[in-house]
């Protein structure tokens, strides 16, 4: 640890520092050139303003990235910062903190002094006696540590405005990360903070071919797929926390096959990565594949097993099963990133793929961000899976296939116009299989307290499409800034089995115009959606959700703040469902993926970074 501190100290207080002179008089120095001071007279205005953004909600957008998420020894450390006021016109006092994330050490960073000491804490601009409000600035990029002159593989290629790269020790694997809050002017409450997440490691691992015997990966290594990667039954592959696997090629896949398991355990502060290879900044969707789990869970296919679509016939890409109760291993606090390869002529693949994945499976926090295709894709089974953060997926957040029947509860799905594209939902598509055929058991899920926003984009369609004879169980959703309607039928036979009762759309907020509604049988299909949503059904309103967030921005959604204000129609306990008792879905008070101050999208593992 000392080690780390003394490289941290040499990189760190070579930059400019701030003369208590300048302090005092608000003069522009090298430290500070980037944010405007604020004057005393404004402060008189702060605890008012305060008050009035803590009703009304905008609040300071901040996003802070280091150039990778892992370094071998003697690789440069770059840390950026994008920063938007989002209407919020008070004085504010900015923190810059690095921790080390397995031990909780936190050391504050400031311009006159570099890295204090663990006891003392102290604002950017200011000192340990005393705070520098500034207005908030608008920074996008802003480097604050970095050398031009380092590679250009790991490098943005502009000297950092605080100082240099930060050169990695060796000796000191770990996991640590940089912390920027923005504070309320007297440094008390926090309004917006972000975390870069990064970790020493000793080495980097290839990883080829098929796993066939029990396997760890551990996180004081980084490992890099490359093709298609295996694990093949009876194997476990184990995952440590904190661990960074990375998609070395296009085509890199990790298939877990039917009778082998994936323990992917994963925890809040120390979270599993897999994503692109590239650095911070230059990585984008179909960078690599991403995860597959094939299971012997039952499907609905004639036969009981089938291939995973675009893949050849091969046993080790076959799925489905008579054994509901399949395990396929764990997956908790998981992140997969920028895959989404194209493996063949529009099969591109999933997020998070699930092919007849059975309910002896742990699913809980996986974060799907910038896939090419779906966010996460059954195709049957019966796994059940909690708080899923799905975000700037291309095709739909939750699609349904293949008779799939578990449960889902907590998903936030945010769609960004960036990479959005035509017949792609935010919230779902359930089908009961490609041509709405009969096979039984139908696609059934059953799912709970789901938040889906989309920025405005001129693609993408619907909140949800319910179609091809699926059935389902739709409850205590938050649907809002569909492009077309928020929820769809589109066709006979999945009217029917609302008819019967097999498909119900209840307790939700749908929130948008159903104009251009598909339905079945007439010519004026938005009446009749509107007819079977807000009255057949029931208690569904067509209303503002009141999210923090408020009308989706991409530069928001680098910060998106998904939870109900206070006076929120998704808090009115008349309108909220209570689950049935299954040893799986959890009773609730709100609407939506998240309640009031239990915002677990926003507690630190997760990543919103738009490249
Ligand atoms: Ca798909
Ligand atoms: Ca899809
Ligand atoms: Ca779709």
């Amino acid at each position: 640890m000392r080690r780390i501190l003394c490289v941290l100290f040499m990189a760190l207080i070579g930059s400019q520092a701030l003369s208590a002179a300048e302090l005092r008089d608000g003069r522009a120095s090298r430290g500070m050139e980037w944010v405007k001071r604020a004057p005393a007279s404004t402060l008189m205005r702060v605890a008012t303003d305060a008050n009035l953004a803590e009703v009304s909600g905008p609040r300071p957008i901040v996003q802070v990235e280091t150039n990778y998420y892992t370094y071998v020894p003697g690789e440069p450390l770059q840390l950026r910062l994008t920063v938007d006021p989002n209407g919020y016109g008070a004085p504010v006092t900015l923190y810059l903190y690095w921790e080390n994330r397995t031990t909780g050490e936190r050391r504050y960073y400031n311009v006159s002094n570099g890295t204090l000491p663990a006891s003392q804490q102290s604002d950017l601009f200011g000192s340990t006696s005393g705070v520098v409000p500034v207005f908030v600035p608008a920074l996008k990029d802003f480097v604050l540590f970095g050398s031009s002159t380092d590679s250009s593989e790991l490098s943005w290629g502009i000297n950092g405005a605080l100082g240099g790269s930060m050169t990695v020790p060796s000796g000191q694997t770990g996991l640590y990360q940089w912390v920027v809050e923005l504070r309320d002017a007297a440094g008390k409450r926090v309004l917006a903070r972000s975390n870069a997440m990064y970790s020493y490691i000793d080495q980097t691992i290839g990883v080829t071919g098929t796993i066939t015997t029990d396997t760890t990966w551990t996180a004081n290594n980084r490992y890099l797929l490359h093709d298609f990667v295996g694990v093949a039954g009876p194997a476990t592959l184990t995952i440590q926390p904190g661990t960074v696997i990375y998609g070395g090629d296009g085509r890199a896949t990790l298939f877990i096959q039917r009778g082998a398991k994936i323990v992917a355990e994963g925890t809040a502060r120390r979270p599993i990565v897999f994503t692109s290879p590239q650095r911070v900044g230059s990585r984008a969707q179909k960078d690599w594949g991403s995860l597959v789990l094939l299971g012997n869970a039952p499907i609905n296919v004639t036969g009981g097993s089938a291939v995973l679509e675009g893949l050849p016939s091969q046993p080790q890409y076959t799925f489905g099963g008579q054994n509901a109760a399949d395990s396929s291993g764990v997956l908790h606090y998981v992140r997969l990133e920028f895959g989404g390869f194209e493996i063949a002529t529009n099969q591109e693949i999933n997020g998070l793929t699930l092919g007849g994945v059975g309910s002896g499976t742990v699913i809980d926090y996986v974060e799907v961000l910038h896939n090419k295709d779906d966010a996460f894709e059954w195709f049957g089974g019966t796994v059940n899976a909690k708080h899923l953060l799905g975000i700037a997926f291309a095709d739909d957040g939750l699609d349904f296939d293949f008779g799939y029947g578990g449960s889902v509860q907590y998903a936030a799905l945010i769609k960004r116009a960036e990479n959005d594209e035509g017949d792609s939902n935010i919230f779902t598509e359930s089908d009961n299989n490609g041509l709405g055929g009969t096979e039984a058991p139908l696609t059934n899920p059953k799912v709970y307290n789901v938040t889906s926003v989309r920025v405005s984009s001129g693609t993408g369609n619907y909140g949800g499409v319910l179609r091809r004879n699926t059935a389902g169980k739709f409850y205590n959703a938050v649907v809002t800034g569909s492009r077309l309607a928020p929820i769809t039928l589109r066709d006979a036979p999945t009217f029917t089995n609302a008819g019967a009762g097999d498909l119900v759309v209840n307790n939700s907020i749908l929130n948008g115009s159903f104009a251009d509604s598909q339905f079945p049988n007439s010519a004026d299909r938005a009446d009749q959606t509107r007819t079977f949503l807000f009255t057949t059904m029931t208690r569904n309103r067509n209303v503002d959700p009141l999210l923090a967030m408020g009308t989706p921005t991409l530069t928001r959604t680098l910060l998106p703040d998904l939870e109900p204000l206070e006076g929120s129609p998704a808090l009115d306990a008349d309108y909220v469902a209570q689950p049935p008792d299954n040893g799986f879905l959890e009773a609730v008070d709100f609407q939506g993926a998240i309640g009031p101050g239990q915002n677990w999208v926003l507690s630190g593992w997760a990543n919103f970074s738009d490249n």
